[in-house]
């Protein structure tokens, strides 16, 4: 199977025979060429990596070239729609916008599942994770990351009851990125906190192993808190206890990703607030990577605020580093995890990073000042003296249990809000037993006594070699179970929405194929609650079910209100159907400069008859919007209601290249017929097969200007880069050059 541009994942095709399908490959991928200036274009990076073979660039981008510079972190998108098959297509989009870490988020509670499950059901929130779904995004990636031409991260979530079992499939199936760490379990999931640290030994063996990079789970706290700013000291103390117990494990620094969230968000001076942090942060754990992640506690619905907020904590990784960007998409504030979400937030991090390409190259942060340095200072004392004081009362579990954690106030100050959770308590409380002496495990990266060395020394490194080797080496021995719900799962999903696929048939969409989601923009001139509810009663007159508010914002009071909504279309469109003009041709810039620049050309332009509309003409013309002489074409407007005959008269005075006339007044067809009347003297001068003649205005059609006597009529939506593209062109065609 192979990937093209211009055809779309073919999901059933990806299906077939995924019971023998192996990962390319096993790790974590950093991205190449980071450090490097390199020349994009016009431009020289600082802080760029190497560029992808096939990408969607940023809009603006086609005013240079189309260059797509890639920043230097590695980029994330979350993807939450709770239908793999959906997630797959937007893997897809995500990674030609420059998403090369894609993280797949759980179904909710699956923290608390006490194994591993199988098939294909729908999740709520994040999808089911099992064998088979990371089976076939795993696949899909591998031909992603094909056609971008970057090694891609797939990454979900090995915390939770079943956080071993999980890492060894993960292991299995070429997973390179994961959450892990106990205290997650225990703060937030109340799950044992024995039980999720003796679990987690395991697991972040088995993440060793398949050299999987690690995300902490201290941005929760962050998340949770009441006043986020507040538990900076706590964080350090969370990515202190989760690193160091994975180095104890074997897990290499330079896989531990600590999860870093600059804690607040304006109105709070939040770089005031924020950069000691990021600065202190990075002192502290120089080794270990930073996976910087926007702040998600004090996002509101609207896009716009969560955007600058995500810009300012991008500015945060600038100044300081981050070595995976975290794009958590502006949806988070009001559950629509759309595809468009996901793009957009990738596309700010990389807008973003690529505008401040080089800062530091010019500015310094001021260490050594009170306001940062000893900030910096201060935060770091105040997490060590957290440290000495859990020690003191008897260690993390005492701590635990005494409630230090998520407590809203600074430490040392104490406001006993913390999470209380009992060291004999939680999910899976009394299921850790002390292995027996004849306890015997002969599996590759298994955590603590296993007791092979009994059957030779060279076991002791390689124990699975008594059984003729485990999963990891010999992947046939992988039970791959298909699907167990003959109700919930792809096959039923598919043939739901089979209209759709393969099909010259659309229906809009937002999350999941043929959803019918569409969102619309209302400003509605009256007070926020009333506003709501005629913003429903519209929608449901345009036809729309299922409608929701997902956003309301005021503007004055009195004056008016902002709503978005959100509702379903029960509409499907055969594409082929469709009466679709065929695209404007345009010459690029530099064509049209080059061909104007070899060969001057003059215009002559007016508003024709009793017309005195002279804007759209302007807006042709005039270089302020783009208009023709921005490419160097000479242009001489004689005004307007100007007679046909004295037009044409002023263009063989000049020596015109070209006649434009503009019309706006459309009745009795008067523009039709001045058009003809254009023609018709232009004849009788001896002129017509020497000039060009072009009419234009909003009601005119190519097709009638050109059965009156125009070489092309331009209506509705006109650039002067359309106009300018048919001068030069039919000029060549004039003069044979074509
Ligand atoms: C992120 N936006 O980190 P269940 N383990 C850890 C977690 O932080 C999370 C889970 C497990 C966030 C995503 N994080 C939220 C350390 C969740 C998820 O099944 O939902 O409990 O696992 O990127």
């Amino acid at each position: 199977m192979e990937l093209k541009p211009n055809q779309k994942l073919d999901i059933k095709e990806l299906l077939k025979d995924l019971e023998s399908y192996r990962p390319k490959r096993r790790g974590w991928h950093w991205r190449e060429g980071v450090g490097e200036k390199r020349q994009i274009g016009k431009f020289e990076y600082y802080d760029s990596s190497e560029s992808l073979k096939q990408s969607q660039p940023l809009p603006a981008a086609k005013y240079f070239d189309s260059i797509d510079p890639q920043p230097q972190p590695v980029i994330t998108t979350e993807i939450a729609s709770g239908r793999f098959e959906d997630d797959i297509r937007r893997m897809r989009m995500a990674a030609w916008h420059g998403a090369d870490h894609i993280m797949v988020i759980r179904t909710a509670g699956q923290s608390h599942f006490e194994s591993l499950i199988e098939g294909t059901p729908q999740g709520v929130g994040g999808i089911p994770i099992s064998r088979k779904q990371v089976r076939a995004q795993r696949k899909a990636l591998d031909l992603i990351e094909e056609e971008v031409g970057r090694p891609i991260n797939y990454h979900s979530y090995v915390s939770g009851v079943a956080g071993p079992e999980i890492a060894v499939m993960f292991a299995e199936e070429g997973v390179n990125g994961a959450h892990q760490d106990p205290q997650y379990n225990v703060l937030y999931r109340n799950i044992n906190m024995i039980r999720s640290f003796v679990d987690a030994a395991e697991a972040k063996k088995v993440m060793t192993w398949a050299d999987i990079a690690q995300i902490d789970g201290a941005h929760n706290a962050n998340a949770t808190a009441r006043e986020a700013w507040k538990v900076m000291p706590e964080l350090m103390v969370q990515h202190a206890i989760n690193s160091i117990f994975s180095v104890k494990v074997g897990m290499k620094k330079g896989n531990i990703c600590l999860s870093t969230v600059p804690p607040t968000a304006p109105p709070a001076p939040s770089m005031r607030l924020d950069l000691p942090y990021a600065v202190a942060l990075r002192d502290l754990f120089k080794e270990y990577r930073m996976r910087a992640q926007m702040n998600t506690k004090y996002m509101e619905s609207s896009t716009r605020e969560a955007t600058v907020t995500h810009v300012l904590n991008l500015l945060i990784s600038q100044l300081t580093s981050a070595d995976i960007q975290s794009t958590i998409t502006p949806d988070e504030g009001r559950n629509v995890p759309w595809h468009i979400y996901n793009i957009e937030a990738i596309d700010t991090a990389k807008q973003a990073f690529n505008g401040m390409d080089g800062l530091m190259s010019m500015i310094e942060l001021k260490k050594e000042s009170k306001e940062l340095g000893g900030k910096v200072r201060e935060l770091k004392e105040r997490a060590v003296l957290f440290m000495e004081e859990m020690l003191e009362i008897g260690g993390y579990f005492e701590a635990v249990q005494a409630g230090f954690f998520v407590d809203s106030g600074q430490y040392p100050e104490r406001n006993g809000d913390g999470i209380i959770r009992k060291i004999d308590a939680g999910v899976g409380a009394g299921t850790v037993f002390e292995r027996d002496s004849d306890y015997m495990a002969p599996v590759t990266a298994h955590f603590g006594y296993n007791n092979v060395a009994q059957y030779g020394e060279e076991f002791v490194s390689e124990p699975s070699k008594l059984i003729g080797g485990g999963t990891f080496e010999d992947p046939s021995k992988i039970i791959y179970i298909d699907e167990l719900d003959e109700t919930d799962n792809v096959n039923v999903r598919l043939e739901e929405v089979k209209e759709l696929v393969g099909t010259t048939k659309i229906k809009p969409e937002m999350e999941w194929r043929g959803d019918g989601i569409v969102h619309l923009t209302m400003f509605l001139p009256t007070d926020i609650r009333t506003a709501e509810f005629a913003a429903l009663e519209f929608a449901k007159k345009m036809n729309l079910t299922d409608c929701e508010v997902i956003h309301k914002e005021i503007m004055q009071e009195a004056e008016g209100t902002r709503v978005e909504i959100k509702g379903r279309l029960n509409m499907t469109i055969d594409t082929t159907t469709l009466v679709i003009p065929p695209k404007p041709e345009e010459l690029s810039e530099d064509e049209l400069r080059k061909d104007i620049a070899a060969k001057p050309m003059k215009v002559v332009a007016a508003t024709v008859g009793e017309d005195e509309h002279s804007v759209g003409i302007r807006e042709i013309i005039d270089i302020k919007h783009g208009g023709i002489e921005k490419y160097g074409i000479e242009c001489h407007i004689l005004g307007t209601s100007v007679a046909v005959e004295k037009l044409v008269d002023a263009a063989i005075e000049m020596n015109a290249d070209a006649v434009l006339t503009s019309t706006i007044i459309s009745h009795d067809d008067i523009h039709y017929k001045n058009m003809q009347k254009l023609h018709d003297y232009a004849i009788e001068k001896g002129v017509r097969d020497k000039m060009m003649f072009i009419s234009g205005g909003t009601q005119v059609s190519n097709e009638l200007a050109v059965a009156h006597g125009m070489d092309a009529g331009f209506g509705r939506g006109t650039k002067g880069s359309h106009v300018a593209t048919f001068l030069v062109k039919k000029r060549r065609e004039m003069t044979n050059e074509d």
